[in-house]
């Protein structure tokens, strides 16, 4: 018998259900439902039983299950197909194993715990077992690789907003795609692509968040943050993460995966690069300016001290005041 068709009824209502019902629905013995019942309750589901009536779900496990993501999600591509891992060393790398195997766009992989969770260039992502949310998302866009460029401010866009509105707090967008609160990142953003010559077979868009993390080590302390210590309040891991799916896909849905004019303009009201001193690398030297806007194609626009405007694609530019 499958856990996830139990939870799935018991999620789905706010009343009993009868055991009968629930050996009705899904074609199995009283006794092996309530075999499973044990099996719930052993691993953290709070199921309330009252002789007559059956079996009532009265809280879930606080850590990520796909139950409750699934219960709060409203997608028709993002989350369609949603595992959650107990620990994994990376979910990109998990999905990308998925992509090859031919899974269907909008499979989403959470995790519990990440244990080699990988940034930009090489870098680590760090992220502790339940005290954060950790996933990746596999589309399979009709498009050229050089146009996918959109889809890691638009992602940026999405979880900018989602946090938001979820929490209340002033989240911005460090260019390219990180979420700040103040000086601080919350969140990070890896987006990684399998291609041919011309057509994208996948893209993968992994997204670390920082929710109940109260101490960071501390080569990261000073840059890192996370919404407990922003707002001494623990919120719902599962809520969180669907709010974000959700977002996700209106924001993908609406723009077709392209930076469009009302996309960019809202990226840019968000971006707290814009408007601030920068410094980026030119070669091999060191060049300042001010950021100016976000360009259609998601660079970062920055004028110079001789008034003149380039482009920057990628790679590290430093605005003052932020990490
Ligand atoms: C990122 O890279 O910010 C992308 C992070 C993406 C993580 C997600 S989690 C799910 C999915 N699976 C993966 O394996 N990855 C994705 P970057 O801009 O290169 O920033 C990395 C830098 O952020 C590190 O070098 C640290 O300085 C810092 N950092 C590491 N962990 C952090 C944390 N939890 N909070 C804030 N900063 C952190």
């Amino acid at each position: 018998m499958n856990n996830q068709t139990i939870l799935d009824i018991l999620t789905q209502t706010t009343e009993y259900v009868s055991g009968q019902a629930l050996a009705e629905e899904l074609g199995v013995s009283r006794q092996a439902v309530w075999k499973e019942i044990q099996s719930l309750r052993s691993r953290g589901y709070d199921i309330e039983s009252v002789t007559n009536r059956g079996y009532r779900l009265a809280s879930m496990p606080d850590y990520l299950n796909s139950a409750a993501i699934k219960a709060a999600l409203n997608t028709k591509i993002i989350g369609s197909e949603l595992t959650v891992l107990d620990t994994v060393g990376s979910t990109n790398d998990y999905l990308k194993q998925s992509g090859a195997e031919g899974c269907k766009s909008g499979t989403v992989a959470a995790t519990r715990e990440q244990v080699k969770g990988k940034g930009r260039l090489g870098r680590t992502w760090q992220s502790k077992r339940d005290e954060n949310i950790a996933f990746s998302v596999l589309l399979r866009p009709k498009m050229a690789p050089n146009e996918v460029a959109s889809v890691t401010p638009l992602t940026g866009l999405a979880v900018c907003k989602a946090l938001r509105g979820f929490t209340g707090l002033d989240c911005r967008i460090k260019w390219p795609n990180d979420v700040i609160v103040g000086r601080k990142k919350l969140c990070g953003i890896l987006t990684e692509m399998s291609a041919e010559f011309d057509a994208v077979e996948y893209i993968i868009t992994g997204i670390g968040i920082n929710v109940d993390q109260a101490v960071f080590p501390e080569e990261i302390a000073y840059k890192a943050t996370s919404l407990l210590l922003e707002t001494g309040r623990h919120y719902d891991k599962n809520k969180l993460l669907a709010a974000v799916l959700n977002q996700m896909e209106q924001e993908f849905l609406r723009s077709n995966l392209e930076l469009t004019s009302d996309a960019l303009d809202e990226y840019s009201k968000l971006c707290a690069t814009v408007g601030k001193s920068v410094t980026f690398m030119r070669g091999t030297r060191r060049v300042s300016g001010m950021a100016v806007g976000v360009a259609e194609n998601g660079e970062l626009k920055i004028m110079l001290s001789d008034g003149s405007v380039v482009m920057v694609n990628s790679g590290e530019v430093t605005a003052q005041g932020i990490y």
